[in-house]
């Protein structure tokens, strides 16, 4: 046991050590290059670690069923909402869900995703047949706040309580990202056009002076 801790750290001794020396081989300029290099791929693989995450949440949106009826949304399914008036539904930022139900009763009806202050964040289609179906299918983000069916919203109506944060690439943090992106390339760029800048004015100087004498 002692033997092969000891054998291991000095393997581990003996890589950093190579690592350092590369290190300290290259330039100042090398360095910087490689870091610049290094920090562009983990933005690109951020930005595909992103679209892979949204493939899988579409792959794998949870449906919840409901039976509509003006007095109430009947619960159907997944089992812990089975058998329940006007369930409160537990959902996961980020993932993808379908909120579907049978209109039982024949009124107009449909089923919404509202904020906290109403405002519309998915919406399905309104159904006025006994035994029409209708679905809606949205991301959870942490702004949902209920679901109800906007013809009737004092009987139709149950809360949505979303925990979790939301992770890169959808709704409102896509923009954050696009932010961040954009700002890293500025300051990348800022420096070059900066250059270019002063080039151009040195030499605007030279021709003017020029022209005057
Ligand atoms: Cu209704």
């Amino acid at each position: 046991m002692t033997g092969d801790s000891t054998t291991a750290e000095t393997a581990d001794a003996r890589s950093e050590g190579t690592g350092a020396t590369g290190e300290r081989d290259e330039s100042d300029d090398g360095v910087t290059r490689r870091s610049f290099i290094r920090t562009t791929g983990a933005t690109a693989a951020a930005g595909a670690t992103v679209a892979a995450g949204s493939d899988d949440a579409s792959a794998q949106a949870q449906t919840y069923r409901f039976g509509g009826e003006v007095a109430a949304w009947h619960g159907r399914a997944p089992p812990e909402i089975e058998g329940e008036t006007n369930p409160s539904v537990e959902l996961q930022a980020g993932n993808e869900y379908e909120f579907w139900f049978e209109n039982l009763d024949g009124a107009p009806h449909n089923i919404t995703i509202q904020d906290a202050q109403g405002n519309v964040i998915a919406q399905s289609e309104l159904i006025q047949e006994e035994g029409a179906t209708a679905s809606v299918t949205f991301t959870a983000t942490p702004q949902a706040a209920q679901y109800i069916c906007t013809i009737h919203p004092t009987t139709m109506v149950a809360d949505v309580n979303v925990t979790g944060e939301l992770e890169g690439g959808q709704g409102g943090p896509s923009i954050e990202s696009l932010a961040l992106v954009g700002a890293l390339a500025l300051a990348f760029v800022s420096p070059l056009l900066f250059a270019l800048f002063l080039f151009s004015r040195r030499s605007d100087g030279t021709d003017e002076a020029a022209v005057r004498r």
